[in-house]
């Protein structure tokens, strides 16, 4: 694995064992790095720190984060700040959306349903770079997790599609804003795992079977390769990138 020894990075977006977030930290811990974890709500807590207690290395730093709460980013942030000093970079593995808006037509889309959406899924990247560039000293990389849904229709995506797309752009709007501070901001494209999250989305089986049918490596997204590439943006052996998506769906975005 890569090395990240001496590295600090905030994961975001853990709710249980099969998150990609998960995935994420499973790598990082094995390349060393330090980790702090944010949760959504106290419901999250308790998983969490069992969860990270199964890490290999000591990662006592577990804070709550709501992100469509401007003043719970910003206390976060603070209380990293006061704890740590310096992060290298964070994942964002956010996001959500009403269940009954991800089946059935998109022109059904509530007005409240789409600002949900566009608020915890898209907009919280954007209050998270906020609060988190302070934090960056010494530069760093922020990866923030998207799907093809947001660059093409996808049955049922809907209106998680609109927001991935907006997250995307997102993306490319804070890595010209930060890269002269030496923060560099990607996104990874993962292929679909059954995570909580996916269980929402309509038609899910059939969308996990066509890709073990068509995509070139015949097999569907892990974690753990989700996790890899993260580990790869964190490094500096992805110095030279910024503003990218990096597609980890087994090929099947050329299709
Ligand atoms: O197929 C998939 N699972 C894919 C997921 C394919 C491609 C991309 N992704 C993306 C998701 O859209 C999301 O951005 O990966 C990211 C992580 O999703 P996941 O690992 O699939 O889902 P899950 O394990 O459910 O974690 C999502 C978490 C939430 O869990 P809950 O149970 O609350 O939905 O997002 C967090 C929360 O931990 N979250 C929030 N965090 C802070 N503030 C908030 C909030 N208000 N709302 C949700």
């Amino acid at each position: 694995s890569i090395a990240l020894a001496g590295k600090t990075y905030v994961i975001m977006g853990v709710a249980n064992k099969r998150s990609i977030a998960w995935g994420i930290a499973q790598s990082l811990d094995q390349s060393g790095a330090r980790l702090i974890f944010t949760y959504a709500g106290e419901r999250f807590e308790k998983p969490v720190r069992d969860l990270v207690a199964t890490l290999d290395g000591n990662h006592e730093l577990i804070l709550p984060c709501d992100v469509t709460s401007d003043e719970s980013v910003e206390n976060c942030f603070a209380s990293i700040k006061e704890e740590v000093g310096t992060i290298h970079g964070l994942a964002h593995c956010i996001a959500f959306a009403k269940t009954e808006e991800l089946a059935g037509n998109f022109y059904d889309t509530s007005r409240d349903g789409f600002l949900l959406a566009q608020n915890i899924s898209s907009y919280s990247l954007t209050v998270i770079a906020k609060y988190a560039k302070p934090l960056m000293t010494e530069g760093g990389s922020i990866v923030a997790l998207t799907y093809i849904g947001g660059e093409r229709v996808m049955p049922n995506y809907n209106v998680m599609g609109v927001a991935k797309a907006s997250l995307e752009m997102s993306v490319r709007y804070l890595a010209a804003d930060l890269g002269k501070h030496g923060i560099r901001v990607n996104a990874i494209s993962s292929g679909p795992i059954r995570t909580l999250s996916a269980k929402g989305i309509s038609g899910f089986n059939t969308i996990l079977h066509e890709i073990e049918e068509k995509a070139p490596l015949r097999r569907n997204t892990t974690p753990e390769e989700v996790g890899d590439t993260a580990a790869f943006l964190f490094s500096d052996m992805s110095r030279g990138i910024t503003g990218e998506t990096i597609h980890v769906d087994s090929g099947y975005h050329i299709l």
